[in-house]
């Protein structure tokens, strides 16, 4: 194996990273209805939204699963790393451009895809991943709970309210390389407007592929105006109204950010990288790599941004833009927080960077605290409207969570945005002690540097987020009652689903038993692990695809049953560990997070702590705010509660740690009413994932 890397100091940052391909400046665009979003503009050091795939003639999005070829550069050695790995081309046309191995030079990001409330959205799903390994993917898999057939893939839309069946969002479906499949995902009119995002999800390659990059943007556009009768809300309305540009119908000022933690192995590819004098190239196909806790923070790996490290992300001053945040990784917490450079305003790029460097480290966290915070303002969390604008210093991602946030950028300072560390107990499942970590760095970082904010000077002047929500509301015409609540950063003119947390639910649920999950890891004396999931108090812990001890079902694997139509109220623990909990189809609404000493830490203002004594503000202002994804700290119950609505049939909830969801902490959940029967026994392919695509009329091509 050869190992050929230039090294490459700080200095040289910026002009290393041009090396970084990027997609065409195709800019046309073959829909005139469809509103423009927000230049993209295509440059290697710019973060820009991931490009927009759209539908084709036949009204369909196109996307293509193969290898992309590209550089991203590595901050903790200083070098951009050539990758091999998988992920979603941004334009269908780039695979007949194609490298002689199969691979495409593309952006590590992938496409933006949107659509309308009231619209059927069809993905043509193909995957041009070459052949499975006899290795990876022998027949029969011997263990469904362990890694296995990385080039088998399939489509979830994370969030979005659709139905789980047939060629809706059913992760059940399984395309094996050279097979393509047409899917439909029927947006109600009254689905949520807001910011979600797509992944695959077939059991045993999900944390393989995510980790490679194969994520991407999907947002649900609404234009519906809350309606008011007699001084009343009657129906409400899309958050989307307020940011849409009357004239133009644009969005304007919206940044659509994907945060991603691609997590290469270490060593060169020696199958990719064998060639003397060829460069190193990294892949990602050992999946040991994924198991070691803690090793993306530890080993000082950064997150990127739309495929970008340290980008450079162009706002206009005092301008209020939409940041559309979305965690696409697998394991580490993002802390987002943005600090001023003082006196900076004439800084180059590179000047900004360097400086923006200095502050990551422990021993400038006093300093580092100094500098002025940015306020966000958040507007939603899961792509689901808040109930009212919170200002935050600092907003704690878990893998799968959404915020969207308004930021306005008051000086022609420049901004560093950090995932700030604050320490290491933070992270997911920290260990003490980790011998297993890729290379360990000379100082713990306190924080990382994701991009910087460059703002280009404007004659706007300030204004309070509150007054920009007032002006807009006023603009377009809203109701007097809209426009006051509004201007006192009240949203719930603009929340989707209608509150469970009321005296008449109350009373609907208080005889009812209470969806009971609870997360654990067994340490078997063979030094093997089962990652599982309770479903009753001190009940058996039960593997994805495990049989069901507890009734006569017992050849059959475990499948929480749950009424349509009903609404029901679900506690949420871990024993071992902290997981984030997220389930499909229906969101939940947060009614409270209770902490080891049963104290609510989930209201505005709450204070937590860490176990090291540090402020903890990932539960902050929770209440009563609509979520699909929870973060389940070890030893705290969340009580949440959700409305079974709509649709029937079977999908599943899960540890969004996507290694721990492969080795078994997932399971089925059935939605039952006509179609779906509570009292039938479960069809087989729970337990043996044997429903491919092609019994869905998909084909090889
Ligand atoms: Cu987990």
């Amino acid at each position: 194996m050869t190992k050929i890397k230039t090294v490459i100091g700080a200095g040289c940052l910026l002009s290393c990273l041009t090396f970084i391909a990027c997609g065409d400046n195709d800019k046309s665009t073959s829909n005139n209805e469809v509103p423009e979003q927000e230049e993209e503009i295509d440059s290697p050091t710019v973060v820009s939204n991931p490009p927009r795939l759209k539908a084709n003639t036949q009204g369909e999005h196109e996307l293509i699963i193969a290898y992309k070829r590209q550089a991203l550069f590595d901050p903790e050695t200083g070098e951009n790393d050539t990758l091999h790995v998988r992920g979603y081309l941004t334009k269908p046309e780039l695979w007949s451009s194609k490298n002689a191995d199969g691979s495409v030079s593309d952006v590590l990001v992938g496409p933006q895809i949107r659509a309308k409330q009231g619209e059927s959205l069809k993905i043509h799903l193909v995957n041009n991943l070459p052949a499975e390994s006899t290795e990876t993917c022998p027949d029969p898999v011997p263990n469904i709970n362990q890694g296995n057939c990385f080039n088998t893939t399939n489509i979830h839309t994370h969030g979005l309210w659709v139905s789980p069946q047939g060629n809706s969002d059913n992760v059940f479906l399984t395309l094996k390389p050279n097979q393509d499949f047409h899917y439909e995902f029927k947006i109600e009119p009254n689905h949520p407007a807001g910011t979600f995002w797509y992944h695959s999800h077939v059991h045993g390659s999900t944390a393989i592929q995510v980790s490679s990059g194969m994520a991407g943007p999907l947002i649900i556009e609404g234009d519906r105006k809350p309606v008011v009768a007699n001084g009343q809300i009657q129906q409400t309305g899309d958050l989307d109204i307020l940011w849409k540009n009357q004239k133009s119908q644009k969005y304007d000022h919206e940044k659509i950010m994907l945060f991603q933690q691609i997590q290469y192995n270490e060593d060169c590819d020696s199958k990719l990288s064998q060639e003397i004098g060829s460069p190193c190239i990294y892949s990602l196909e050992d999946y040991s790599k994924l198991d070691i806790p803690t090793s993306w923070a530890e080993e000082n790996r950064f997150t990127s941004i739309n495929g970008k490290m340290f980008g450079e992300i162009k706002v206009d001053q005092n301008q209020y833009h939409r940041w559309r945040m979305i965690h696409g990784g697998i394991r580490d917490t993002i802390g987002l927080t943005i600090k001023e450079l003082p006196d900076s305003t004439a800084y180059t790029a590179e000047q900004t960077i360097d400086e923006c460097k200095k502050y990551q480290t422990t021993s400038m966290s006093s300093q580092f605290k100094k500098l002025k915070t940015l306020p966000l303002y958040t507007i939603a969390q899961d792509g689901l409207t808040m109930g009212q604008v919170q200002k935050q210093g600092i907003a704690i991602f878990q893998p799968g969570y959404r915020f969207d946030a308004m930021l306005s950028f008051p000086s022609t300072n420049k901004y560093c945005v950090y995932d700030a560390k604050l320490n290491l107990e933070d992270e997911i499942n920290a260990p003490e002690e980790n011998p297993l970590l890729r290379r360990v760095p000379e100082e713990k970082l306190n924080t990382q540097l994701l991009g910087w904010v460059n703002v280009q000077a404007t004659q706007l002047p300030a204004q309070s987020p509150y007054d920009y929500l007032k002006a807009q509301a006023t603009n377009i015409g809203l109701a007097p009652e809209v426009i006051s609540q509004v201007a006192k950063g009240d949203l719930s003119a603009f929340i989707s689903h209608a509150s469970l947390m009321t005296t008449e639910v109350d009373e609907m649920i208080k005889d009812m038993a209470k969806q009971i999950t609870n997360f654990d890891i067994l340490f078997n004396p063979d030094g093997s692990f089962k990652f599982g999931l309770r479903h009753e108090e001190n009940g058996t812990l039960i593997s994805f695809g495990d049989a069901y001890h507890g009734d006569d079902h017992t050849h059959h694997s475990y499948v929480r049953k749950l009424p349509i139509g009903k609404t029901q109220e679900w506690e949420l623990s871990s024993n071992v560990a902290s997981h984030p909990f997220h389930i499909h189809v229906n969101p939940f609404q947060v009614v409270k997070i209770l902490d080891e000493d049963g104290v609510d830490v989930s209201a505005i203002g709450s204070s937590d702590k860490d176990t090291a004594g540090n402020i903890d503000s990932q539960y902050h202002g929770m209440k009563g705010v609509w979520k699909d994804t929870l973060f389940v700290k070890q030893g705290y119950k969340l009580i949440v509660r959700s409305k079974y609505e709509k649709f029937e049939g079977d999908f599943v909830l899960h540890c969004h740690i996507l290694d721990h969801e492969d080795q078994g902490m997932m399971e089925t959940v059935r939605i039952c009413g006509d179609k779906y029967d509570c009292n039938s026994e479960p069809p087989s392919h729970h337990s043996t994932m044997d429903m491919s695509a092609s019994d869905m009329s998909a084909h090889d091509h």
